[in-house]
């Protein structure tokens, strides 16, 4: 039997069948995958084979698909291991405010930043547009166009008036979506919209809390019914936070990495380089300067101003 890993809590797994039948299942002793050194073995988002038990309500699972991409979290305890936080990740979903709270640029270029180094397409949307001021509004359109221009899709909605929700549920089809953004940006609120029957509680001030005192924290995928999940992943904090070499930095952003073939030099890192194609563009206004300086923030492996989110 096949299905999908859609919880893991250690030791078992909810394994959900294409019917949307659920079956726990336990792994048939030990497993080694190559290349990486994982505290789990299997890990939510994987697509598995599984025996049924003889009373056939557990499932031994025997064989886990190859995944084409997955997201990991170092081992805080094992350094030499990871935790696989997530695999086979379709897009990421950056939920994103002007207000209430603030998302800033360098929050939203770290993330795609860090999706480019996962290969997990990105999107942009910005939520709350019911309270933004003109101001805001100016701001929320600007990013977009910049960031469609980029190539990541962008959207603006509304959860609570209900603006761009039947663009975001058609985004989410079919799909297996990781949702990341600040806290309190409305994340929980969306999936309700979209997803009425999950009842997810929003706003709830004891979430931070109750994260901060799990050393463990285990992904879930919610099965949506237009066909798809969305990922909820309290343990994605540490998301955003992967150290990047500087050569690599650039190679993140793709308007950047579109001009360095004409860079004078082939390793440019786009700083102090004569003959840089990417400051030639930025001086010309067609590299968005906002980018290039969350780029060299990146570089220079500052935090900005990555707060606490999930
Ligand atoms: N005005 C307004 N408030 C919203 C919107 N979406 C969410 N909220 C509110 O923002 C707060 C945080 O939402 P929540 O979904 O819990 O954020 P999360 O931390 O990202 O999951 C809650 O009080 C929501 O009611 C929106 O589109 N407009
Ligand atoms: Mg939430
Ligand atoms: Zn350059």
């Amino acid at each position: 039997m096949k299905g999908v890993v859609t919880k893991s809590t250690g030791s078992w797994y909810t394994v959900r069948l294409e019917t949307g039948k659920i079956v726990n299942c336990r792994l048939k002793g030990q497993f080694r995958i190559h290349g990486i050194r994982t505290t789990n073995p299997v890990s939510v988002g994987d697509n598995v084979e599984f025996d049924l038990s003889e009373n056939n309500n557990e499932g031994i699972i025997h064989t886990i698909g190859e995944r084409y991409n997955y997201i990991i979290r170092k081992s805080i305890k094992l350094s030499k291991f990871s935790h696989i936080i997530a695999a086979n990740i379709d897009q990421l979903v950056i939920i994103a405010s002007i207000e209430q709270p603030r998302t800033s640029s360098g929050f939203i270029d770290r993330v795609l930043v860090t999706a480019e180094a996962y290969h997990i397409p990105a999107v942009i949307v910005f939520n709350k547009i019911d309270i933004y001021s003109e101001k805001s509004r100016d701001r929320y359109l600007s990013l977009m166009s910049l960031y469609t221009k980029i190539g990541y899709p962008s959207l603006a909605v509304s959860a609570l008036r209900g603006d761009g929700i039947t663009d975001f549920k058609a985004l989410l089809a079919n799909k297996t979506t990781l949702l990341t953004g600040h806290s309190g940006v409305g994340k929980t609120a969306l999936i309700n919209v979209i997803e009425p029957s999950l009842n997810l509680k929003t706003g709830s001030i004891s979430d931070y809390h109750l994260k901060g005192m799990h050393t463990t924290t285990f992904a879930e995928m919610l099965p949506l019914s237009t066909g798809g999940y969305i990922i909820d992943t309290p343990g994605i904090k540490e998301f955003g936070l992967i150290h990047f070499e500087s050569r690599e930095v650039g190679e993140r952003f793709p308007e950047f990495r579109a001009l360095l073939p004409i860079c004078h030099y082939t390793n440019c890192t786009h700083v102090h380089e004569p003959g840089c194609a990417v400051k030639s563009a930025l001086e010309k206004g067609e590299i968005d300067a906002g980018r290039y300086k969350n780029y060299l923030s990146i570089l220079n492996d500052e935090n900005l101003d990555v707060v606490e989110y999930d």
